[in-house]
């Protein structure tokens, strides 16, 4: 091990993936150092943290917390911020090493091209940087000569699968998933079901974002976007299939026929600590899988009829240009809708559907495109959840 720590800055350091970087941190003391947190609005845990890990800057989004965060931290050497312009220019700081993007959605796309651009390695658990943008941000990074470590589970055993392999021998990527709370349920129970229901997550635990994504299967559907970008893979060259027991975290099957898996008890610290310290492992206490416990690994077809947004993420992949753009901003404020209650577990394929046939298609999109198509998806993605009714949407009037 070098004796020079690596600088890290945490973009999102309250939500699942930040609180969990800082354990591995905590953890790993003599590798690793927090330079930047950043934070939407948790004004109090980000203090907290501040305290604890003593970064050169501390950055909260809302406007309105900034006064309180930095009288909270007045006695410290860290600098207070706010803003997400702030975010955009911190996370270029020179003595940063590498850059763990968390935050939640679209938002984290600006941040993470302001990172790469500046020379950053990227530690990526925002999947929404490579859903929405998946061909710039790439394309970026090989430019500036910049690492994309996975932090997603998945996508971090597909890329611990390949180490040591040519990309060229991939024949295809099998993509597991755990089938959320509404595995081998139909549509009709969907329809019904509350937003309690949608929030317990039978491996994960996680943001409410992501859980209810995984609950509509949206979150696998932007998984195999976030493949096909990582891992340089066409749409059919990546299958999804239901492993309710989560040990499998994803496999490569190469042109021999030969498969590789990559396993272990279901932890996110594990990619997360993977992408901090590739390509070394490092030791951790983190449990063990013990075989003997898991006797059964079964594996099964998912539904993209019962799940529609699967079916909408493979269709957007296949139409290219700005449709996953679309397909993610329509989803954000349909989440956002159904966590409200204001419409029900169906209606947010609904309004995915008919946001990607209404919004301008734009084939070769720029930075900007991608720019207005969010903002543009999102202002039609909430009028139409004023016309819709709340609970069990199925038809649109
Ligand atoms: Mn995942």
């Amino acid at each position: 091990m070098t004796a020079i720590k690596k600088n890290i800055a945490i973009l999102g350091s309250t939500g699942s993936v930040g609180t969990q970087t800082l354990d591995v941190i905590r953890e790993n003391g003599d590798l690793f150092r927090v330079f930047l947190l950043t934070a939407q609005s948790s004004a109090d845990l980000l203090i907290e943290q501040s305290l604890e890990f003593d970064p050169a800057y501390a950055v909260i989004c809302d406007p309105s917390k900034y006064n309180y965060v930095k009288e909270s931290l007045a006695g410290t050497l860290v600098k207070v911020l706010s803003g997400i312009e702030a975010i955009i220019e911190t996370v270029t700081h020179p003595e940063i090493h590498m850059v763990v993007t968390a935050m939640v959605g679209f938002a984290g796309l600006e941040p993470t091209i302001a990172a790469i651009k500046a020379g950053k390695d990227i530690a990526l658990a925002n999947k929404e940087t490579l859903v929405v943008a998946g061909e710039l941000v790439t394309g970026l990074a090989q430019k500036h000569n910049v690492k994309i470590l996975p932090v997603d589970s998945e996508h971090s055993a597909i890329f611990q699968c390949l180490v040591g392999e040519d990309l060229n021998a991939i024949e295809k990527i099998i993509l597991t998933a755990s089938g959320g709370p509404f595995r081998g349920r139909t549509p009709g129970f969907l329809a019904n079901v509350t937003r309690e229901d949608a929030l317990k997550h039978p491996n994960w635990v996680m943001g409410a974002k992501i859980t209810i994504d995984s609950a509509t299967l949206m979150n696998k559907g932007f998984e195999v976007m976030e493949a096909k970008w990582l891992f340089n893979v066409d749409a059919d060259q990546v299958e999804v299939i239901i492993h309710p027991q989560s040990i499998i975290h994803s496999m490569v099957q190469f042109r021999d026929g030969s498969i590789k898996a990559q396993m272990g008890l279901p932890d996110m610290k594990l990619p997360i600590q993977y992408a901090l310290s590739h390509p070394a492992r490092i030791e951790s206490n983190f449990k063990r899988l013990n075989f003997v416990n898991y006797p059964e690994l079964t594996f099964e077809k998912p539904d993209p009829e019962t799940f529609r947004n699967l079916a909408l993420a493979f269709s957007a992949l296949k139409t290219g240009g700005n449709m996953a753009c679309i397909v993610n901003a329509a989803n954000e404020i349909a989440v956002a809708g159904f966590l409200n209650d204001e419409l029900g577990f169906l209606g947010m394929s609904e309004v995915i559907e008919q946001c990607m046939q209404q919004i301008a298609f734009v084939e070769r999109p720029v930075l900007d495109d991608y720019l207005n198509t969010d903002k543009e998806t999102r202002i039609f993605a909430k009028n139409l959840i004023k016309k819709m009714p709340s609970k069990g949407a199925t038809v649109l009037t």
